[in-house]
């Protein structure tokens, strides 16, 4: 069986400060956090940039800049940088860190879908900030738009003109036949990494029998070309990636997707996810991937690639 890669979300834009202070959204947290996450063992890091002065998802380069050059110099990780931003940005927004660091990997979320966090905004809860409950509120009306026209520019801009290699988020059975669309239009390279991403409201629950369901589709659809990944936000993000594992596949922690490490629990840090998916996989006797050796796999252009 194939090493396992670790993929590691480090903040993400769906908490919110209030949620927990363990959350990293200062540049030098995230920074921190990364690397940490890294010499964990996470093979790829997945990240967005937060404003340093209230936590907000940002798409500002410059909050960007703040942490990528540390995390660059400090660990070997892939840096891969998310193209969905946050739901409520529009796409040129979103590009924008991506076209400007050209990193080795990118987000690629396949499909318009509703993405609807306001049950997180139902807990009561002191709110650090004034913009966090009405951002989680408003999510009743959001629409996450990822059209074809989206995709193909990501494809074009990030894949053709820069090189990196994608993270599908595939959080619906169609967004497969997306995918598949795309590769029959030749705009996709092979090695395929899907991220078959659990636990979104408006997309896919976290139920097992949807994966066994999704890999035996990927098979049909992309035969010997793919690899996956699982997330699953919330509670279901280690059962649900335990099995990931379990059926040769990837996995993917980090407190953009679940904040804690057990029932009732936060998790103090990314690394301590990782640390924790990484005892599983290694007692069930796979090994984890170095970077480089991600880097073979996944068919990566190379970290002196990246203009960071
Ligand atoms: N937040 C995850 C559910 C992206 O950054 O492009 C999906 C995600 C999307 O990571
Ligand atoms: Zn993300």
């Amino acid at each position: 069986m194939e090493k396992t890669i670790i993929s590691c979300a480090i903040t993400g834009s769906i908490h919110t400060p209030s949620m927990s202070p363990y959350l990293p959204w200062k540049p030098a947290d995230i920074a921190r956090q990364a690397v940490e996450a890294a010499r964990a063992g996470a093979t790829i890091l997945h990240l967005h940039a937060r404003d340093p002065d209230d936590g907000r998802p940002s798409s500002d380069v410059a909050h960007f800049a703040a942490f990528l050059p540390r995390i660059a110099a400090d660990c070997d990780a892939v840096i891969n940088l998310s193209t969905g931003g946050s739901a409520i940005m529009n796409l040129e927004d979103r590009l924008q860190a991506a076209l400007r660091f050209c990193p080795e990997m990118c987000s690629l979320n396949m499909g318009t879908m509703n993405f609807a966090l306001y049950p997180m905004a139902e807990k009561p809860r002191d709110w650090l900030f004034d913009w966090e409950e009405p951002f989680l509120r408003g999510t009743d009306d959001l629409v996450f738009k990822n059209t074809p026209r989206d995709i193909a520019q990501i494809l074009r801009l990030m894949g053709q003109e820069r090189g990196a290699r994608f993270e599908f988020e595939c959080y619906d059975i169609s967004h497969l036949y997306m995918l598949k669309h795309f590769v029959d239009r030749g705009m996709v390279q092979t090695p395929i990494f899907i991220q078959f991403v659990f636990g979104v409201l408006g997309g896919m629950g976290p139920d097992p029998d949807t994966l066994d369901h999704l890999i035996a589709l990927a098979d049909k659809l992309f035969g010997e070309d793919y690899m996956f990944s699982v997330l699953a936000a919330g509670r279901y993000q280690i059962p649900m990636a335990t099995r990931a594992a379990e059926l040769g596949g990837h996995v993917r922690v980090g407190l953009e997707d679940n904040l804690m490490i057990s029932r009732g629990v936060l998790a103090r840090s990314n690394a301590e996810q990782v640390t924790q998916i990484r005892e599983i996989v290694e007692g069930m006797g796979r090994t984890v991937a170095t970077p480089s050796e991600a880097r073979d796999m996944l068919g990566l252009k190379g970290a002196d690639q990246v203009a960071v």
